[in-house]
């Protein structure tokens, strides 16, 4: 920062402004998350220079021998995290992630079954707008009308009318536990391969309070920077039988050199992810997520399924005159960071919606427990009841965050 303070002032009042909006802000995008320093370190440091087009030991550049070892370091420890035989920490994002498996099983038209994004799939699951809905054959599955949880039945009918090559499993923006068994079974009876996008519950995963899909999944997928709570980036995992084919798919087949600066700090980030506090971490998240769940039930408000088994929480306003726009943008004028999401047969546009999604894994890295939390789920409340609370929750969101600093929960175990 002091380097560009002189050299660049126009960027450095920037990112001062940023790091100011986020110490005194109740950050709540579920995606979202703080990283800690030795991540944000290694993400800054001199590894960026350096070109290493291939894989250790077989790079297309001399001058390798430090950045091999350090995507060998975050290698083994993301296996041994997640009790895999191969993983790829090449992907520059989850998106690149997901197109280098579909590169690697799929030929383009190939048929797919995923979730659908207005039920909380991602853009990738087949979206007309992504790479994926423009190359493949996608048929979406989702909620249950009754219980909002994903309908198993619809998954197993369209599966068996549909005869994909591929299943997918995961969401950005689903509160509940998703059965990977049953996705498994369904892919078996039906001859096609099954791979689950982890991006948003991989941290939740890799401690254990929420099932793996390790043993049911053909290939996974997931994001680094979400409730893992590493650098920005993507990475594969599988078995050895897809090895080859999805390592030549990342590079050369869509990316060409990797971000050594971030492979570092994800293998910094993966050993936090091995210790004891990553998991009380998590346990903490669930719990802050549920405390957060019940203040707005009991305050009146409507939640997708009724309630959260993870890390986030959608308010459904189908009811109510207040739009998931209009909620964002209150909660906004107080420092409360959400953002509007669809809902279950939404009858509003995108731009719009019904709902908002609020997640938690952020606050909890500041180090709030439950008092913070049902604080927290009291400033929505007031803010979603009345706009004239805005000014005062204003100033209790100011007080709260002083009180939990950014950077003195979230350091490297
Ligand atoms: N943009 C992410 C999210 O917010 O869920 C998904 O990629």
């Amino acid at each position: 920062m002091s380097y560009i303070k002189s050299s660049d002032p126009e960027i450095a009042t920037i990112l001062e402004s940023e790091a100011t909006r986020q110490e005194l802000g109740l950050n709540l995008i579920a995606s979202e998350n703080t990283v800690s320093r030795a991540v944000m370190e290694a993400q800054g440091s001199i590894m960026t220079n350096k070109y290493a087009e291939g894989y250790p030991a077989k790079r297309y550049y001399g001058g390798c021998e430090f950045v091999d070892q350090a995507e060998d370091i975050a290698i083994e420890r993301v296996k041994k995290l997640f009790g895999v035989e191969y993983a790829n920490v090449q992907p520059h994002s989850g998106s690149q992630a997901n197109m280098g498996v579909y590169f690697s099983l799929l030929d383009p038209g190939d048929r797919i079954l995923a979730m659908d994004l207005s039920h909380g799939g991602h853009l990738t699951h087949g979206a007309g707008a992504s790479f994926s809905g423009r190359l493949y054959n996608f048929t979406h599955y989702g909620l249950n009308p009754d219980t909002e949880t994903i309908d198993l039945n619809q998954v197993e009918d369209l599966a068996k009318s549909t005869r994909p090559k591929l299943i997918v499993a995961g969401a950005s923006a689903y509160p509940r536990i998703i059965d990977f068994k049953c996705f498994a079974d369904i892919a078996k009876a039906t001859g096609a391969l099954f791979m689950v996008d982890m991006a948003h519950i991989a941290g939740l995963v890799a401690a254990g309070v929420h099932p793996s899909p390790v043993g049911f999944a053909d290939v996974i997928t997931s994001t680094t920077h979400k409730t893992l709570r590493g650098p920005r980036g993507g990475i594969i995992l599988s078995s050895d039988k897809h090895a080859k084919s999805i390592s030549s798919q990342i590079f050369p087949g869509i990316q060409g050199g990797p971000l050594m600066h971030v492979i570092t700090a994800k293998a910094v980030a993966f050993r936090e992810a091995l210790s004891p506090e990553f998991t009380e971490y998590q346990q903490q998240v669930v719990r802050n997520a549920g405390v957060l769940a019940n203040v707005l039930m009991e305050r009146g408000y409507k939640l997708v399924s009724n309630g959260t088994d993870n890390h986030m929480v959608l308010v459904d306003f189908s009811d109510r005159d207040i739009t998931g726009k209009e909620a964002e943008e209150r909660l906004g004028q107080a420092n409360i960071t959400v953002n509007k999401n669809t809902v279950p047969n939404e009858k509003r546009s995108p731009f719009v919606t019904s709902g908002i999604r609020i997640g938690v894994p952020l606050i909890t890295s500041r180090g709030m427990k439950e008092e913070a939390t049902r604080a927290i789920a009291g400033f929505i409340c007031d803010i979603l009841d009345d706009a004239a609370n805005i000014n005062k929750v204003a100033a209790q969101v100011k007080d709260l965050c002083s009180r939990y600093p950014l950077y003195e929960a979230t350091t490297a175990p």
